[in-house]
């Protein structure tokens, strides 16, 4: 265990590893920081090749994906491609080694839509923004008898997004787009998981985006002590009792590991 140089608590990783030994309970929230050491870009780092001049929070929106069809699902669909060949890092295994350990005693909240937790092996996943690898129909079938019938056809033709051969509606992708509600069940589990814990670990998240962020907040009112473990100053330090600089892949195998 590296003992910081300033022996501050609040920066001090075995403070923070003897919180989360005698936590009961214990929620971590996470970012798309925590897949960067897998080599996917965070959704803030700067947008490369095509996408340099678009902003995410300008791309996933719902607005601009019937504005722009072809460019936004352009854009998911080169994120999936990203994704095939990539693996789950030493922070995802070491959440997933933790569960299996101690069962019902970490609950695992993600903002992230990659999968790879689930795929490292975690279990009871709170995925708050939806799953990158499916798609849904943007709207109800326009003929379809009953509103809650499915479109009966995808054709998909190389570069442009599925659709229906029948009624035109358009297929997207199975994830929260910003001025989208997040699944209310899943938010609703994730908030509980927030208030009732005694350590909640943020890790790799710029926390900008609510209400995901605000998990933190919630956490912090109900009595968990907050962790934040991120190689930058984020959103959320303030609200943190514990601020470790450095990355999830270094960080969570030394919070979590032999615990
Ligand atoms: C909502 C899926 C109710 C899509 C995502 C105006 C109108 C409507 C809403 C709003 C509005 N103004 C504000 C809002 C609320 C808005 C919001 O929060 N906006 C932000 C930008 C201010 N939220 C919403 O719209 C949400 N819905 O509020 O509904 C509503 C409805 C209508 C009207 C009003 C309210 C929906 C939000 C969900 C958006 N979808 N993803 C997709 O992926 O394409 S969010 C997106 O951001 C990703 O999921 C991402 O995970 C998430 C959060 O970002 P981070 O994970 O933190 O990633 P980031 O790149 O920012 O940071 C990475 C961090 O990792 C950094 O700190 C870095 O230092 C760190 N790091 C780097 N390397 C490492 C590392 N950490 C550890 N180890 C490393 N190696």
């Amino acid at each position: 265990m590296t003992a910081p140089p300033s022996h501050d608590p609040r920066h001090d990783p075995r403070q923070a590893r003897q919180w989360i030994a005698q936590a009961a309970r214990i929620a971590v929230l996470t970012g798309a920081g925590v897949s960067a050491e897998s080599g996917v870009p965070t959704f803030r780092d700067a947008q490369t090749g095509l996408w340099t001049h678009f902003r995410p929070e300008d791309l996933a929106t719902e607005q601009a994906f019937r504005a722009h069809p072809q460019r936004v699902w352009d854009w998911y669909a080169e994120r999936r491609e990203m994704l095939r060949g990539v693996q789950p890092n030493a922070g995802h295994h070491a959440l997933t080694a933790f569960q299996q350990r101690h069962p019902g005693r970490l609950t695992l909240i993600t903002q992230n839509v990659d999968g790879l937790h689930q795929r490292a092996g975690s279990t009871g996943v709170l995925a708050l923004h939806g799953n990158l690898s499916a798609d849904r129909w943007l709207d109800p079938c326009a003929l379809a008898r009953r509103p809650q019938d499915a479109c009966p056809v995808e054709r998909a033709e190389p570069g442009r997004p599925p659709h229906c051969a029948q009624c035109g509606n358009l297929a997207r992708p199975d994830v929260v787009w910003f001025g989208e509600m997040l699944p209310a069940e899943t938010l609703a589990a994730a908030s509980r998981a927030a208030r009732e814990c005694q350590v909640m670990l943020v890790a790799g998240t710029s926390g900008q985006v609510y209400p995901a962020a605000g998990l933190a907040l919630q956490a912090r009112q109900a009595g968990a002590k907050v962790i934040v473990v991120n190689p930058a100053p984020t959103e959320l330090d303030e609200v943190a009792h514990a601020v470790l600089t450095g990355t999830s892949a270094q960080l969570l195998p030394e919070l979590l590991d032999g615990q």
